[in-house]
């Protein structure tokens, strides 16, 4: 039963023409558009064999142009594409117009750095292996070069080697033992394929460790779970899909898959009264960052960027297992990305599209409503962590954003057995404090962080919204308080970049009013959606920081900017650079005007993860994020008169046992 009603929705994808889709402005490049435009690369000498791809992605037309387009008519069809060849400094970016073949534009920038590749690890293999010093380091610890293996990260401040090559840290571990070599790390140019520093702190757990790190034994099945919940759907589904578009309920949107920002949500529109009244013309995560928390430099240079960086891990096929990402009755549609060497994939299982049980809609007293959801659903896996995000569209108008937390923590090795022990002095810590959480003996999962910027380009029944800040505040006990109880809410209307650059502040309920200040509803408030924060954390590394300064969004967890082409990335474009800040801070320094503007909308939501021994070999989900609500968007509760499904009447309570 299980297998049949996801392979009816599979079916009903090809049916309708998804994989190929190519209808709307918007719609993903399809393999075809992505071949053909390494092609023209090729055709015009502008790539070699050792050409690695950052990027190819559809190259959205201006927002104007989308609205204004109207179906049947010619259609601009771009792709950007960044990449990158291992003995040239800097990277290349071109646009290329798929509909005349031709390049639009073709940019060389010296002075940053492209993204993580897979082919990195190789590249270091070749390099650490011919270097005496490396190799003598190695063995005062009583390891051959052979017994070990490489992986690579950024460095967090690079500098070493000239402005523009490709600077990486070498981190070696032996052959099947998943914890590093502590204290040993060496720098290398891949741009000049030289060592240019090795890092060699003596003393530093360096052993072997049965590590259980989600292996066979850890991942078999020993046990039954629950008896099955089946969710069936005797009616058939309520939701429409046209090519990337959704309709459901009041709800119309369209999606994409993007090769760096995954997940993308546009044309977010409610049917009202049957009026179309838009509401996002496109959401997305468009950048994160994890920084670790513990004093050596290489947890210093543990903060992934791991959108801007590598691209939410997009570049290998990690489908969906249907019944356990997501629920049985959802539409799994498949999604074309792209490997580093340039080929298209098809990425099967990529997208869920599902209603789900969405709980009590409404009750008083005994009259009760139920509640129905739309979820779109995607996953990454970025090395050890997998993160969910999930945008999930309610009958009552909310949108709520979740992301998931899952895979498996980043550990280092260390001399402690057991938590009673002492640090050892050898091991990182402070005052008697780890760094830290033992989850096996000799293996720390280190303390970290991880936050996530979402961009939100509003339109809130058209272009032009403005932001008001709600700040709930105590009016003074005295005359106007007599008896110390009142309290009213602020609104604060930002007129420029600079005033919305805001922090989250639970004491006074902070909210923003995302709002359009020339629509009213029928009581004369604003038509508007309200951004509200859910759980939050703020950054423990100070201002000044090189990842202070490379995630200068950290700054605040809420912006706003007036719409600008360009400004789609807020640690910038390529964040692994050096010395090459641009983002957030730096757009919004402009100060543009945003009172009646078309705007965007960014919010930073964050976690402090310190992990529990639960939490090891793999993480059970956490869940976070945050909400868009309709505030006077509507002029009532929009669910009136919504009847229940006509089953329930035929429920009863279970018999007693
Ligand atoms: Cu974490």
């Amino acid at each position: 039963m299980h297998k049949k009603s996801f392979i009816t929705a599979a079916a009903l994808c090809v049916a309708i023409g998804i994989v190929n889709a190519q209808t709307y402005p918007l719609d993903p490049l399809t393999a075809g558009e992505i071949t053909k435009v390494t092609t023209i690369l090729k055709d015009n000498q502008l790539v070699t064999a050792a050409t690695w791809y950052n990027i190819i992605n559809l190259k959205e037309p201006p927002k104007k142009e989308v609205q204004a387009w109207q179906p049947g008519t010619p259609m601009r069809r771009e792709a950007f594409v960044s990449f990158y060849d291992y003995a040239r400094p800097g990277i290349t970016e071109v646009v290329v117009d798929l509909n005349t073949s031709k390049l639009v534009s073709t940019k060389t920038i010296p002075n940053v750095i492209g993204m993580g590749l897979e082919a990195d690890s190789l590249a270091a293999e070749t390099i650490v292996r011919n270097d005496a010093s490396y190799i003598a380091a190695l063995k005062r610890r009583g390891i051959a070069i052979d017994d070990v293996v490489h992986r690579t990260i950024f460095p967090t401040d690079l500098g070493l080697a000239p402005i523009g090559h490709r600077e990486q840290l070498v981190i070696p571990h032996l052959q099947n033992n998943r914890v590093d070599i502590e204290g040993l790390l060496v720098y290398v140019d891949f741009t000049s394929k030289k060592v240019l520093k090795i890092v060699d702190e003596s003393g530093r757990f360096s052993d072997r460790v049965d590590l259980n790190y989600f292996n066979e034994d850890s991942i078999r099945d020993t046990r039954k779970g629950p008896a099955p919940v089946k969710i069936t759907m005797p009616e058939g589904s309520s939701i429409h899909l046209d090519g990337q578009a959704i309709s459901w309920a009041n709800w119309r949107l369209r999606f994409g898959i993007d090769n760096r920002e995954g997940l993308v949500i546009y044309n977010v529109r409610l049917m009202d009264n049957g009026k179309e009244r838009s509401v996002l013309y496109r959401g997305s995560m468009p950048e994160m960052v994890v920084p670790y928390g513990a004093p050596s430099l290489l947890q210093a240079a543990y903060n992934f960027f791991d959108a801007g960086e590598y691209r939410l891990g997009q570049g290998i096929a990690r489908p969906m297992t249907p019944g356990a990402d997501a629920p049985e009755n959802a539409f799994y549609l498949p999604a074309t990305l792209h490997r580093e060497d340039g080929t298209p994939y098809e990425l099967r299982n990529a997208v869920a599209i599902f209603e789900e049980y969405g709980g009590t809609l409404w009750r008083h007293g005994t009259v009760s409503r139920r509640a129905t959801n739309l979820a779109i659903k995607y996953y990454t896996q970025i090395e050890n962590y997998d993160y969910g995000f999930t945008w999930r569209f309610k009958e009552d108008g909310t949108i709520d954003v979740d992301i998931e937390l899952t895979g498996i923590v980043e550990v280092q090795g260390v001399h402690r057995t057991n938590a009673m022990d002492a640090p050892d002095k050898n091991d990182l810590s402070y005052q008697g404090h780890s760094f830290g959480t033992l989850v096996k003996p000799h293996v720390e999962a280190i303390n970290h962080q991880h936050f996530f910027v979402f961009r939100l380009d509003m339109d809130v029944d058209g272009d032009n919204n403005g932001v008001m800040e709600m700040n709930s505040k105590a009016v003074p006990a005295g005359t106007a308080n007599p008896y110390g109880n009142a309290f009213y809410v602020e609104d604060t209307h930002f007129m420029n970049e600079g005033q919305a650059r805001r922090n989250i502040n639970y004491e006074s309920a902070r909210c923003w009013h995302i709002m359009n200040p020339s629509v009213h509803n029928a009581l004369g408030q604003h038509t508007g959606y309200m951004l509200m924060p859910g759980s939050q954390a703020v950054p423990f590394m100070p201002p000044g920081t090189v990842v202070r300064k490379k995630a200068g969004f950290l700054d605040h967890q809420f912006w706003v900017t007036q719409y600008a082409e360009g400004e789609e990335y807020p640690a910038g474009r390529y964040p692994a650079s050096n010395k090459v800040y641009d983002g957030l801070p730096q757009w919004t320094a402009k100060n543009r005007p945003i009172g009646n503007n078309d705007i965007v909308v960014w919010y930073v939501a964050g976690i402090t993860h310190i992990v529990r021994p639960e939490e090891w070999p793999v993480m059970p989900a956490h869940h976070m994020g945050f909400s868009l609500m309709p505030f006077g968007f509507f002029s009532e509760n929009p669910t009136m008169g919504q009847a229940n499904p006509e089953f329930l009447k035929d429920l009863h309570p279970n018999p007693a046992p």
